[in-house]
């Protein structure tokens, strides 16, 4: 059997106001649009995978937290309806989704091998947090690949950044490792936004884009040294200056995912393309991808 890889890993954020704002069929709330910048990075993610053959998509998300080890969903088909509990004005929406149980096994059988604390979930009735839902939407509306979720297992409460990027640079390998062993051509997710300071109060419409701007000019200039050190391949420098971006920026980064995946791509030097950025309700977001099928190519 040929080895399986990581085709492509994205930094792909997950506010719902996306979304929203794109009024699929499976979201009950309807809006007049809105955070476009955003959607067109989505747009110009989306079209550059269009060619790019890959069987499945792995999304890590900070709105699954457990406590006791890092979760992975375990039932292979999951339909009912996610509700954003912040912005149910928002956030209805219908899922109906494939999970790759086999290749989720093997990533938890794999990290257990090293050590870590893990658990398959197989509560048929689980719901699926929005931020899986919106990310993997957003990169795939066609909803036509199948998915392994992994939870973000809270370390930082426990302990701290440093501890929980510890364990999440030992589930980067090991995730790596169970999907080269698997044969599976795989795109990884970090659902995450960057800077995480957001307004407190929503404006009328939700969508109404002449509020919508970065909470403050600390939180932008953090935002763009982020980008600035992923499009200068500096992975390894953004893992050493997370414990201070998460601090400083209120990051949502501290749930793990973006740590987890430049670990699961060996650290990459090369550099990250950048698809848009844009501010949801405060917040600064980008979309990001490391083409890694390319890289063996050069
Ligand atoms: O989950 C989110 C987020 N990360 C950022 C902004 C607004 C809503 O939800
Ligand atoms: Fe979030």
């Amino acid at each position: 059997m040929a080895k399986g890889s990581i085709v492509a890993g994205c930094l792909a954020p997950h506010p719902p106001h996306l979304v929203y704002a794109e009024n699929p069929e499976q979201n009950e709330p309807v809006s007049e649009g809105g955070w476009e910048q955003l959607r067109w990075g989505y747009e110009r993610l989306r079209e550059s995978l269009k060619d790019v053959d890959y069987d499945v998509i792995v999304v890590l998300s900070p709105h699954w937290q457990t406590y006791v080890g890092t979760h992975f969903i375990g039932v292979e088909k999951c339909s009912s309806k996610s509700v954003d509990p912040v912005f149910p004005n928002l956030f209805r929406f219908n899922y109906d989704l494939t999970v790759d149980v086999e290749l989720a096994r093997a990533i938890h059988d794999q990290a257990k091998s090293e050590g870590m604390s893990v658990k398959m979930m197989e509560n048929p009735d689980f719901r699926v947090d929005y931020g899986t839902i919106v990310s993997c939407h957003m990169v795939r509306p066609e909803w036509d690949k199948p998915i392994v979720s992994i939870s973000s297992n809270r370390g930082l409460s426990y302990y701290s950044v440093e501890v929980m990027q510890e364990m999440m640079m030992e589930l980067g390998r090991s995730t790596a490792k169970a999907i080269e062993e698997s044969g599976k051509k795989c795109v990884l997710l970090a659902s995450n936004s960057l800077s995480h300071r957001h307004f407190v109060t929503e404006t009328n419409p939700p969508e109404d884009m002449s509020k919508e701007h970065i909470t403050s000019h600390a939180m932008h200039l953090w935002d763009m040294r982020m980008i600035d050190l992923m499009r200068s391949g500096k992975s390894q420098q953004i893992i050493n200056e997370m414990p201070e971006f998460c601090d400083q920026a209120i990051a949502e980064s501290d749930g793990g995912a973006l740590t987890w995946l430049l670990s699961a791509m060996g650290v990459p030097s090369e550099p990250a393309t950048l698809h848009g950025y844009g501010t949801i309700i405060g917040t600064g977001n980008a979309i990001m991808e490391w083409p890694c099928h390319t890289w063996s190519e050069q």
